[in-house]
Parts: C-alpha cells; sequence; structure tokens
C-alpha cells in the first residue's frame, strides 16, 4: 500500500514536470538576445544603463513599475545601452535570469496567469546593482 502510494507520487511529480516544461515557452520563460537596440511596437522599454532600470537611480522605489491585468500578454525589451557593464534581467514567476552584455536586448513576450505583485530585477551583480533590484510588475485581478 504504501509503495503503490509512493509509484503514484513518482508519477504525478513527473507529469507535472512534463507539463511545467511544455507549458514554459508560453509562459515567456525564455527570450530573445541580440545585439543592438531594438524597441518593436508595442514592446515596454527598460533601459539599462549606469543610472539603473530607466534612470532608477533617481526615482523612489519601486521603480520601474510595469502594471497590466491578469490574461495580459506583456512585451518587454531590455536594452543593455551601459557602455562598459553587463547587466541582468529578471521578473519572479515570469521571465527566467539573463544576462546581457554592454549593447545587447533582450525580447520576451508572456501572459500574465497569475495576478499579484512580482519583483523585477537584475539577475547579476553590477556596479549600480543596489538600483536594480526595485522593479515591479504588477498583474491586476
Ligand atoms: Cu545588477
Amino acid at each position: 500500500m504504501v509503495s503503490r502510494s509512493l509509484v503514484v507520487s513518482i508519477i504525478a511529480a513527473l507529469a507535472g514536470g512534463t507539463l511545467l516544461t511544455a507549458y514554459a515557452p508560453s509562459l515567456g520563460l525564455s527570450g530573445r538576445v541580440t545585439n543592438g537596440c531594438d524597441r518593436p511596437a508595442g514592446y515596454t522599454l527598460l533601459v539599462a544603463d549606469e543610472n539603473g532600470y530607466n534612470d532608477s537611480m533617481h526615482h523612489s522605489r519601486p521603480w520601474p513599475i510595469i502594471q497590466v491585468s491578469r490574461g495580459e500578454t506583456v512585451k518587454i525589451v531590455v536594452c543593455n545601452l551601459d557602455p562598459v557593464s553587463p547587466h541582468g534581467f529578471e521578473i519572479n514567476n515570469y521571465v527566467n535570469p539573463v544576462q546581457l552584455t554592454a549593447g545587447q536586448s533582450f525580447a520576451t513576450t508572456f501572459v500574465t496567469d497569475r495576478p499579484g505583485n512580482y519583483s523585477m530585477f537584475c539577475s547579476i551583480f553590477c556596479p549600480v546593482h543596489q538600483y536594480m533590484v526595485n522593479g515591479l510588475l504588477v498583474v491586476r485581478a
């Protein structure tokens, strides 16, 4: 009896893992890194440079803030316009960590399936890191 329920648990875990993997791309957990900074129509632009994200060094926190409704498609392009330093990007639950060298950009699209406040931040240590860990994605119910 014990071993049977253990087997069922393992199968359920495997099935869950498979579903998550299959579903991940539509959640926007990945994106595209390219050289240069190009903002396609409809994309929210986040500029990473020596002033943080969208000049976050000179804003009160949280900054930047992106507000959407549940079920909306979010399109973000992050441009690292810092002439020297790499910067990272990540949004809890929605975007996996990515690293951009100077001059690179990252475009991602995802659907906001879960309401809540999600931290948006630089995923690597950089010279202005303290100003790049206070971004917020607000998904209204
Ligand atoms: Cu950083």
